[in-house]
């Protein structure tokens, strides 16, 4: 079985890359033991502070945090990274040629109830003229992104990774290698399996509450068939599953913030999905855009995100059409 670092050269991936990707692993790696360890490490529960989107954070929100940015702000390659956790983004090596961007621990409301969650993220070169201390820097489209990916941590933990060239899985053995699992990863183009937090329904767009209302009708309804529901409220879960065997995910606009379109942030789970997916020939839009294609003006931003198999999303965006 080929290790990561092993598949990376095979595949004549940048040698700078690759190192970079070894050293996110060596925090993830940390990552995934804390996470084992739970209850026994006393890292369950909440701290008593709020991050920039306002939210109670985890503390394993914030050592997940900690050990990214040490981790790579110790790597000489790195000018930057920009974290969910992080007000403003924060500069590494000033000869440093990549910025990280990261959610450190996606699905963190999971935590204390020991269900999958996960570390997300996305590498982009440093523009010239700029540090990894301008916030201009990190916003660049999706498609700028040289690499995304994320690791589940669920039964098993398992690195979901993409260089621009396909998307491949590779599962942590117990030896601490990243072993390759899956080799270019494909979404059936059709699917019978939603998934949305169904009790925000009231607040979504007219377009939005038809087409899930439509689904439910079943074979009885306009779409001709019956669907599945999944909601595990760790995006890395429902999209691992949907690049596993299928399906739409969504968390659309709602009404509850004018502020916030969507719950969901452009730069730290946006992009970085948004890429995995249409590697694997998905689709990944806002329901009104292509998500890859959104100029960013902000680092927190916020974005609806309606992504998974090609068709399915594409019927979804129909819904949509003539509400630009
Ligand atoms: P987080 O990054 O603070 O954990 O929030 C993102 C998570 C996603 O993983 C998931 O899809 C969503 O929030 C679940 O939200 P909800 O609790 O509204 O169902
Ligand atoms: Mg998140």
């Amino acid at each position: 079985m080929q290790t990561l670092s092993q598949f990376l050269t095979h595949q004549k991936t940048d040698t700078n890359l690759v190192d970079l990707i070894d050293t996110l692993m060596v925090a993830c790696k940390e990552i995934a033991i804390q996470l084992r360890e739970g209850a026994l490490a006393g890292v369950l529960g909440t701290t008593e502070n709020t991050n920039v989107q306002g939210e109670t954070q985890k503390k394993l929100d914030v050592i997940a945090n900690d050990v990214l940015k040490k981790v790579m702000l110790d790597n000489p390659l790195v000018a930057g990274i920009a974290s969910e956790e992080e007000d403003h983004p924060v500069a590494g090596n000033e000869e440093g040629r990549y910025l990280i961007i990261f959610d450190p621990l996606d699905g963190s409301s999971n935590i204390d109830v020991n269900v999958s969650v996960g570390t997300i993220f996305s590498i982009l070169e440093l523009p010239k003229g700029l540090t990894g201390a301008d916030e201009k820097a990190y916003l660049q489209t999706g498609r700028a992104q040289v690499a995304s990916g994320y690791v589940l941590y669920g039964p098993s933990a398992v690195l979901t990774l993409t260089t621009g060239s396909g998307v491949n899985m590779f599962t942590l053995a117990h030896t601490g290698d990243f072993l390759l699992t899956e080799e270019n990863v494909t979404i059936p183009a059709d699917t019978k399996e939603f998934s949305i937090n169904m009790s925000n329904q009231r607040f979504w767009e007219p377009q939005m509450q038809n087409y899930i209302a439509d689904l439910l009708q079943g074979s009885e309804g306009p779409r001709g068939k019956n669907y599945n529901m999944r909601w595990v409220a760790s995006m890395v879960a429902e999209v691992h599953r949907v690049l596993t065997r299928g399906g739409i995910f969504s968390y659309p606009w709602d009404n509850r913030d004018p502020n916030k379109p969507g719950k969901l942030r452009l730069m730290y789970e946006g992009n970085p999905m948004g890429l995995l997916i249409e590697q694997a020939s998905g689709k990944a839009s806002t329901c009104y855009e292509n998500i890859l294609d959104i100029e960013p003006d902000h680092i927190h931003q916020r974005v609806s995100v309606a992504l998974g198999s090609r068709n399915e999303v594409t019927s979804a965006l129909e819904y949509h059409a003539g509400n630009e």
